[in-house]
């Protein structure tokens, strides 16, 4: 089933970066409706759950403690192809390979601490936004 919801969090190097605005500028500017958001700081029980995917691989703890050392923005965003144009607007997990122009080209510093997430399935998304979000908190 396709939705046309995706969601996403500022993380915390984009935070103490100070470019929560500009990043929401280029959410707006791409197109999305942003249909729910937060700033919220996930505990080390949160970021082990969200992120239980990876728990086998190597990066598992630092994205961890990298993901609760500070708060993020943590966003429902509405748009007709969601999840793929989000991706598209992020770019590249690895910053170094992230297209011109992307979110993680202008704002992530590393592989490890690239900006933001985005939802990589329409099955995802709605799993990730419900983690976050109650129904009342979604419009
Ligand atoms: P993405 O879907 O682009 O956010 O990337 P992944 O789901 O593959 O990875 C999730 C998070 O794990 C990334 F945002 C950062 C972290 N990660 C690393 O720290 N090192 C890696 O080699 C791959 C991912």
């Amino acid at each position: 089933m396709t939705t046309n919801r995706t969601f996403t969090m500022i993380k915390p190097d984009a935070v103490e970066n100070g470019h929560i605005g500009a990043i929401l500028d280029k959410i707006n500017a791409g197109g999305f409706r942003i249909v729910a958001m937060k700033m919220t700081q996930m505990t080390k029980r949160d970021a082990e759950s969200f992120y239980a995917i990876h728990k086998e691989r190597p990066f598992f703890g630092e994205l961890v403690s990298f993901m609760t050392r500070g708060p993020i923005v943590a966003a429902i965003l509405e748009k007709d192809n969601a999840v793929e144009d989000f991706r598209a607007l992020i770019g590249a997990t690895n910053p170094a390979e992230a297209a011109e122009g992307t979110i993680r080209k202008l704002y992530a510093t590393s592989i490890g601490e690239n900006a933001v997430h985005g939802s990589d399935s329409d099955e995802n998304a709605a799993i990730e936004g419900a983690f976050h979000f109650a129904g009342r908190e979604m419009f």
